[in-house]
This record gives structure tokens, C-alpha cells and sequence, in this order.
């Protein structure tokens, strides 16, 4: 069953020059669907260009094609159809997402169930476990083959997202896009181990240090771990090696609400927040704080104010998640 809309797809065929853009921190689906998308016009004929606000974290050179994207957007007038993908709200766009979202028309691909609409033509699947299966439902749709590459990225996007197909946005479409993946020449042991055994000596000491942090709540329902400024300079290691920290509390059993609170390089606290099943919905305690994401994986970034402080707001809140049957009845999907 292929749902992309009719307006995306006339959209992305009538487009000469396109300008591809994700969400900033991005992670392996925002990447792999970036890159995969980028191939998939490029095999169309069309001129792309991959913007990203940062360079790409080492933990995702593995991606082919990840040395091609550009930090420099230049003048936007020179595209005709704009891109963004994985990316829930205009300022997860980053820095210049004004000057992306003059080009008309920009496309949303997206499957946050929180999306805050923006852009000219939406297609926004909270149901789909991944913006890479999205962007895999438009090759279809598309009537344009997978190359290797493009399938490589679209399974590490989708591995990425679904936890390796073990959370519930997993769904038996989820499984058999995956296969079709695996036809076009994919090696998932590849993939995996790029994608997890991709640790230094640094990043698992960083881990160490992280992991004696754990602290548990709630009976053991609520579990936080932090990373400080000390740790990373004492490891000589960044933000974007805790990529995944946040699976060892979570891994708990007790545990249905897992947190992970860092000090990133500039002056703020970000936190990830994960939990276990339909009721324990995050999404809705990040957006308390000003941030979004899933009902199952969320986060947000605070300002100016110390780790401690966040922990302390962010400890009442859990509980209070906790209190109430952790999170009430109505489900978003992932
Ligand atoms: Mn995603």
C-alpha cells in the first residue's frame, strides 16, 4: 500500500534543482534518508544539493555519500524545490531554516507524531517507523530502482529508528521494505556493525564514567544517567559519542522511563528521554520543556541553567508520568 500523496510525488517529478535538508544532531534515520533521497533524484537526473548545518559525526562517515554534504547553503534562489526530512518542527531546521523555506515549494517528510506543520506540501506519517521507509515508499512511487548505496542508507535508517526492528513502530511493512532492502544487495551485518560496534577506547570510557552516574526512581520505574562537561574532557570525547547512551538505562527491566541529561559544548543541558510502551508517552514531557519527538523517544534542550536544576524540574515531572498509569490512555504512534 503506497501513501505518498499525489502532490509530493507530482512535486519531487516536476523539480529540476533541489535542495535536501534533516533535522540538526542528526541521527542515522535523518541521515540515511537524506542521502538515500539525494541518490534517488540524483538517478533521476536532477541537480541536488545535501545541506547540513554541521559536519557529519564521525560515528556516520560509515554512510556513503556522507562526504558530499555542504555547510554552505550559498543562494537559495537557484533551487526550485526544497526537502526536509525527519524534521518535526521549522526550528529543528536550524540556523538558516527561513532561508530553506523560501524556496517554494519545500517539502516535509516526516514521521513525528508531534509534527508541527510547516513548509507547502506535508506528508507526515506518525504510523511509519522511520523517514527512511518514507523515503523508500517514494522510490516506488517514483518508479526509480534502489542503488546499492540508496538501500544501504534507507536499512541504516530504518535500523537506527526501530532499535534493530525491536521497538513497537516496527511494523510487518517495517519488515518487508527491510527485506526488499536486503535484495538490493544489503548486508544487514554490515550495517549493524557500523552502526553499534563503532565504539573507541574514548567513548566507551566516556561510557563507564557515565554509567556510574545512574540514579533510579519510582521503584525503579524511572531511571536518569548524566554525562557532564568534566567527563567529556576527561575522555576527550564529544556530544555526539553518547549516541545510544541512553539504551542502557532503558534496558532495565524495571524500568519504563529512561533519561539521559548531558552539557553540550554550548552553555546547555539537552536531554533524551525513552520509554517503554503505549502509556508512557515522553513526547508529551518534552514538550513540557519546550521540546518533541515520540511517544516512546523525545528529548529537549534547556538555556542557561545548570544540570542539576534540570534533573531536579525533570525528576518531578517523571514521577508525576509514573503517578498517573505513566502517561494516560491516548496513544500517539511512535
Ligand atoms: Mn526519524
Amino acid at each position: 500500500m503506497n501513501t505518498v500523496p499525489e502532490d509530493i510525488a507530482l512535486a519531487v517529478e516536476k523539480g529540476r534543482s533541489f535542495l535536501l535538508a534533516t533535522h540538526i544532531y542528526p541521527d542515522g534515520d535523518a541521515l540515511g534518508s537524506l542521502l538515500a533521497l539525494g541518490d534517488i533524484l540524483k538517478v533521476m537526473g536532477k541537480d541536488v544539493f545535501l545541506y547540513t548545518e554541521e559536519p557529519v559525526s564521525h560515528l556516520y562517515e560509515f554512510l556513503p555519500g556522507s562526504d558530499g554534504l555542504g555547510e554552505r547553503l550559498g543562494d537559495v534562489a537557484r533551487f526550485d524545490c526544497a526537502i526536509a526530512l525527519d524534521c518535526g518542527d521549522r526550528f529543528r531546521l536550524g540556523r538558516r531554516a527561513d532561508r530553506i523555506l523560501t524556496v517554494k515549494p519545500t517539502l516535509m517528510i516526516d514521521h513525528h507524531a508531534g509534527h508541527k506543520l510547516f513548509g507547502d506540501l506535508q506528508w507526515v506519517e506518525p504510523g511509519r517507523s522511520s523517514t527512511g521507509e518514507m523515503v523508500f515508499e517514494l522510490s516506488r512511487r517514483l518508479g526509480v530502482g534502489l542503488s546499492r548505496d540508496a538501500a544501504f542508507c534507507l536499512y541504516a535508517a530504518i535500523v537506527s529508528d526501530t532499535g534493530s526492528f525491536k521497538y513497537s513502530c516496527t511494523s510487518p511493512r517495517t519488515m518487508r521494505i527491510a527485506a526488499d532492502l536486503l535484495d538490493a544487495g544489503v548486508d544487514p551485518a554490515e550495517v549493524a556493525g557500523k552502526l553499534f560496534d563503532n565504539f573507541t577506547l574514548n567513548r566507551l570510557r566516556l561510557l563507564k564514567r557515565v554509567l556510574e552516574t545512574l540514579e533510579m526512581h519510582a521503584d525503579g520505574g524511572i531511571a536518569i544517567i548524566l554525562a557532564t562537561r568534566a567527563m567529556f574532557a576527561d575522555t576527550g570525547t564529544r556530544g555526539a559519542d553518547t549516541e545510544n547512551f541512553i539504551n542502557y538505562p532503558r534496558s532495565l527491566a524495571t524500568v519504563r522511563v529512561a533519561a539521559f541529561l548531558k552539557e553540550t559544548d554550548e552553555s546547555l543541558v539537552s536531554v533524551s528521554l525513552r520509554s517503554k510502551g503505549e502509556h508512557c508517552n515522553v513526547a508529551r514531557i518534552a514538550a513540557l520543556f519546550g521540546g518533541g519527538g515520540h511517544r516512546n523517544a523525545a528529548g529537549f534542550k534547556c538555556p542557561n541553567i545548570s544540570l542539576e536544576e534540570v534533573r531536579v524540574g525533570l525528576l518531578v515531572r517523571l514521577r508525576e508520568l509514573m503517578a498517573t498509569g505513566c502517561g494516560g490512555d491516548e496513544a500517539q504512534g511512535r
